[in-house]
């Protein structure tokens, strides 16, 4: 039988990947998105041709509930999110309402209308902050470092008091920072390959960054989206950290990203204190030792991988626009 997905925040990055995969796997996909000037078939691309568009806000419980309660997915993949981190320090309030507030009235629209759906939790390495161990495992005590961690790790325990109150289906995926060719261009990796690959056409001709010296543990999102389904074709719920297991600071992606282009990244970065947060994660490197175990789940993009696919994308769509 078709199984029927609902994925929210379908118009992000992990949103895309996650759509293609379920559907090459037959799903009949339905995405969540917020009503918006631009028209769906130029937010969606692609997406268009197969998904079917559910329109709400996470800010709207009653709309939330209709749709869950309409489709009654077989599964859930709740993506959607106020996701940049340092943008949280300014809107905290907003940050919450949508990742906190939003993740609770899915929940209760699940709860109330559909408790037969498995239910997937976008959780975040973020909630760790400043890490009590290293590298962080699921049972690494929480420690968050801005609003946007606080918010996540709160959407984290109403999943956990959900599955353990009413025996829903709720999963959450601690994942680590995940890239793609499709991530937004106000996170540190796009920022750096777009800027590496626009200086090398001549298009630009500095960078301005933030903390160079922060560590993150970075993969590749299509392969993360697929531990997403593998996490809820388990036959019980759980709690899983995706991550490759390795960390770079920033000034290393610079490195790699300009030297692809034949460029010196020192000679084109700024350090500009506007993008330093007021408190960080320094270091963030997951154990993914239950992935690989329980899900048979690996990263299969090495780090180098990723910053040149990412770099080489960039190139081909600056080099199509500036053709037109
Ligand atoms: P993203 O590209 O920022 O996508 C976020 C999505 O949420 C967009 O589709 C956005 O829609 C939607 N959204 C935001 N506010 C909304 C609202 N009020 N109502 C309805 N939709 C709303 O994020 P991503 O990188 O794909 O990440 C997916 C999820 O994983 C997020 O929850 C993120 O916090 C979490 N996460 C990401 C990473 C990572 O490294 N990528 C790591 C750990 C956890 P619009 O297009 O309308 O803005
Ligand atoms: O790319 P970032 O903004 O990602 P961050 O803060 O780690 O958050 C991402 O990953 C989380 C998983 O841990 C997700 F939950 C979250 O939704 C998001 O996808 O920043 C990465 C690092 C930080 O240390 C930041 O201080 O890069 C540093 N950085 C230095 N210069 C910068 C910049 N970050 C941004 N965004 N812009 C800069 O100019």
């Amino acid at each position: 039988m078709t199984k029927r997905a609902l994925i929210t925040g379908i118009t992000g990055q992990d949103g895309s990947f996650l759509a293609e995969l379920l559907h090459s796997k037959g799903y009949e996909v339905h995405g969540l998105m917020r009503r918006s000037a631009v028209p769906v078939d130029q937010r969606l691309g692609t997406l268009a041709h197969f998904v079917q568009v559910e329109h709400a806000e996470l800010t709207d419980a009653a709309a939330l509930q209709e749709i869950v309660g309409r489709l009654k997915p077989d599964e859930i993949y709740h993506l959607a999110a106020q996701s940049h981190v340092q943008y949280s320090f300014q809107a905290p309030e907003v940050t919450f309402d949508i990742n906190t507030t939003g993740c609770m009235r899915l929940l209760e629209a699940v709860r109330k209308s559909s408790p037969e759906s498995r239910y997937y939790q976008a959780s975040s390495s973020e909630m760790f902050g400043e890490p009590r161990e290293t590298p962080q495992r699921e049972t690494t005590p929480f420690h968050p470092m801005s609003p946007y961690g606080v918010s996540k790790l709160a959407a984290f325990w109403a999943c956990v008091v959900y599955r353990e109150a009413y025996g829903l289906y709720t999963t959450n995926g601690i994942l680590y920072n995940h890239e793609s060719e499709r991530r937004g261009e106000d996170y540190v990796t796009r920022k750096i390959t777009r800027a590496a690959a626009a200086i090398s056409l001549g298009l630009q001709e500095t960078l301005h960054l933030g903390n160079l010296d922060a560590r993150r543990d970075w993969g590749y999102s299509p392969e993360y989206v697929e531990a997403m389904w593998m996490m809820l074709q388990q036959d019980k719920p759980g709690d899983f950290i995706i991550a490759t297991g390795e960390t770079h600071t920033v000034r290393e992606f610079c490195e790699v990203a300009f030297a692809h282009v034949g460029l010196d990244w020192e000679k084109h970065v700024v350090v500009d204190p506007a993008f330093f947060r007021p408190i960080e994660s320094h270091l963030l490197v997951g154990d993914n030792t239950k992935a690989r175990e329980v899900l048979g789940w690996q990263p299969r993009t090495s780090f180098d991988q990723i910053v040149r696919r990412m770099v080489d994308a960039d190139l081909a769509k600056l080099r199509r626009a500036n053709a037109d």
